[in-house]
């Protein structure tokens, strides 16, 4: 490891952490599959469990202005190794289109790239990811970091056309709320080639998850939704960057009040903010206390603007501290103070991230464990009773077992006849299940989306698009309440149940857990803001392109909204499963025993000197059962410990 690699030392252990966690829950499951106490819904809950961890994205976006080194912090953060300077970075702007830089092992090296001429369709950059033939796909030659950055130039490369046409893609406004890059000659302006970039490359970082968000400065984050409404709010950090040279400008705190303090950043901690190329003050006729006391100044003033505290601004020179990496050249990095600000991050971003992970498995492994505890704890409550019901039968006659035998007969009989009204209950479930996903339902979803474009379409006036987003957002907003309530009902008939069956068969009591529609709602609020904000500047443009703009915001939207849907819907599944399951467990298991007993009595009816025989078995049983308690709780007691136990960091990443 190169110096001062504190970040990607603490991602690894992250990594390895999610690795630890992940053999812990592997181990649990095996157990359970040896104990045969895994059925197709424990299995299936693993795998979930499985999975997310091993897709955990962890995402680090970079927004500023123009030029004021983005991509050089990136380049220095994350890709010194390669001995180069990666990411095209120069003066002027450079990077056009939003890149993002990650790993995907199931694709080759390579950088795709969405041509701009998608502007002028429907679809979003995320629904175009969909599809591989709407992407120019260029391979990356790993061998040589050259051929790399020739490849990786990519990203800046721009054209010239017709004024018109850039109006059609929502580049250019009279209004100057979207500037041209440079009119050049009069008709004509440059803009950007592509719309958006992925890089695919195996570095370390990215291959555990690290998604790393390159923007474009000036107001192309604007114009492209993808970045306002997706990708930036979802950003487990954020660096927002100034530069020493120019100071705090107008168009800084436009990009700062629009993208990191907006509507979106409701609760989201992780934004840095960056004072770039101080080592433009690294005047040689100055002391070093004196430098410290003019970095020291920019920072407070920048702190001011920003209305920030200044311990919140990390002065940096990215470009130094590439320097400093590729040549080895500990005293210059040190200088560069980017180590700071790398701990930061690494300080920001990971272990809130860890958090949620953690207590989001813990909570999964403890309600798995629980479902299991009671299933064992069923069973165990089962052989006490056989054990008190033949105890009672030592030394007693004939007479007598028949008698029980009896008993339990019709106990069970009982039982079955209670069966038929679990089979009616069944059957409502299904009824309100149907019901609950036709209120939030894909294709009521698509309906309301199909209508409000439609109504955009066919409603060329601020006002009329305005009604239409509303009814929009309020159509959802009932759907979630309808849904909710929905819920709640299936919720009060299954307590219902639960209760009924205990207090007749005898059954575990049992709680089934409520579902909460809040963190969908809130999605959609969010959207809602954020949908508001960027409306009043997309109106203030005065030309066509608006509507274009207009239309564009709202697919994206639609996306969004139908990603939580797909989330409630998911969601959805595993609540109705959770709340179903353990009755059937419970049923199954119950039934079971009815029968157990019955054949345990009817062998001592036919030679009492069974009877001991049997005791001991069950006694046997009983120990075994508590051994199975014992082993689980271990089991879960391992994945908490794996959960809570600190980042082993390497040494070099304390230093
Ligand atoms: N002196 C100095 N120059 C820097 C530093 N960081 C970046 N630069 C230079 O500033 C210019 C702009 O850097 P970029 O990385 O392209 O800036 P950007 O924010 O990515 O800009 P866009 O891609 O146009 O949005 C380049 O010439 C860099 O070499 C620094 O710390 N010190
Ligand atoms: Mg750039």
């Amino acid at each position: 490891m190169t110096h001062g690699r504190e970040l990607a030392a603490r991602f690894e252990a992250y990594s390895d952490w999610r690795r630890r966690l992940s053999a812990g829950i592997s181990g649990l499951h095996e157990w359970l599959s040896q104990q045969e106490l895994a059925d197709a819904q424990v299995d299936l809950k693993v795998q979930h469990l499985l999975e997310r961890l091993h897709q955990d994205q962890l995402v680090v976006a970079f927004v500023a202005e123009f030029s004021r080194g983005k991509s050089e912090l990136i380049n220095a953060i994350f890709f010194a190794d390669f001995g180069q300077r990666l990411l095209p970075s120069s003066a002027g702007r450079t990077t056009m289109c939003p890149t993002e830089l990650l790993y995907d092992p199931t694709r080759p090296p390579s950088i795709r790239l969405l041509p701009i001429e998608t502007r002028s369709r429907d679809g979003s950059v995320a629904e175009f990811k969909n599809y591989a033939d709407e992407w120019v796909t260029l391979a990356l030659d790993l061998s040589s970091a050259d051929k790399m950055s020739q490849v990786l130039s990519q990203v800046s490369q721009t054209k010239r056309v017709p004024i018109a046409l850039a109006r059609k893609y929502g580049l250019y406004d009279d209004g100057d709320v979207l500037a041209p890059l440079s009119a050049a000659d009069e008709g004509a302006v440059d803009i950007p080639c592509w719309r958006h970039a992925v890089i695919n490359f195996p570095h370390p970082l990215l291959q555990q998850g690290l998604v790393i968000l390159d923007t474009p400065g000036l107001n192309a984050i604007g114009t492209e939704p993808e970045l306002t409404l997706n990708l930036l709010p979802n950003a487990h950090a954020i660096l927002f960057i100034l530069a020493a040279d120019a100071g705090v400008t107008r168009t800084d705190i436009d990009v700062w009040q629009n993208h990191l303090v907006g509507a979106d950043s409701t609760g989201r901690e992780g934004r840095l903010v960056v004072l770039n190329k101080i080592d433009g003050l690294w005047d040689e006729l100055k002391t070093a206390p004196e430098i410290d006391a003019e970095i020291a100044r920019q920072v407070k003033s920048s702190a001011q603007v920003l209305g920030i505290p200044p311990a919140q601004v990390f002065a940096v020179s990215a470009q130094k501290a590439l320097l400093a990496k590729v040549n080895g050249d500990d005293a210059l990095l040190a200088k560069s103070r980017l180590p700071q600000l790398e701990q930061a991050l690494s300080k920001e971003l990971i272990p809130a991230k860890r958090d949620i992970v953690g207590t989001a498995t813990r909570n999964e492994v403890r309600m798995l464990a629980a479902n299991v505890r009671s299933i064992l704890d069923a069973r165990i409550a089962g052989i006490q009773e056989q054990l008190a019901e033949l105890r009672g039968l030592r030394g007693k006659n004939q007479d007598v077992v028949e008698h029980m035998m009896e008993r339990i007969k019709q106990e069970k009989e009982a039982f079955e006849r209670g069966m038929q009204r679990y089979t009616a209950l069944r059957t409502v479930f299904t009824q309100q299940t149907t019901a609950l996903y036709e209120s939030i339902g894909l294709e009521t979803l698509r309906q309301t989306a199909g209508e409000t474009r439609r109504r955009i379409e066919d409603s060329p006036f601020t006002k009329g698009v305005r009604v239409a987003m509303t009814d929009f957002f309020s159509a959802i907003r009932g759907n979630i309440e309808t849904s909710a309530q929905k819920t709640l009902e299936i919720h009060d008939m299954m307590q219902a149940m639960y209760g009924r069956f205990a207090k007749e068969h005898g059954l575990e009591p049992f709680n089934p857990p409520a579902f909460s529609m809040l963190k969908y709602q809130k999605e959609v609020d969010r959207l809602e803001r954020a949908y508001n904000v960027h409306f009043n500047t997309l109106w203030n443009m005065v030309s066509k392109a608006k509507f274009t703009l207009m239309k564009r915001f709202f697919e994206t939207i639609a996306i969004r909204v139908k990603h939580v849907y797909d989330i409630a819907n998911r969601d959805l599944e595993s609540w109705l499963k959770a709340v179903m399951a353990p009755l059937e467990t419970q049923v199954r298991e119950h039934h079971m025993q009815l029968r157990r007993r019955l054949e345990s009595v009817k062998r001592i009816h036919r030679a009492s000197e069974e009877l001991e025989e049997r005791l001991s078995e069950l006694d046997q049983a009983e120990a075994a059962l508590r051994g199975q308690i014992g082993a689980l709780a271990r089991e879960v007691a391992a994945i908490d410990g794996t959960i809570d136990q600190p980042e082993m960091l390497p040494l070099a990443a304390n230093a």
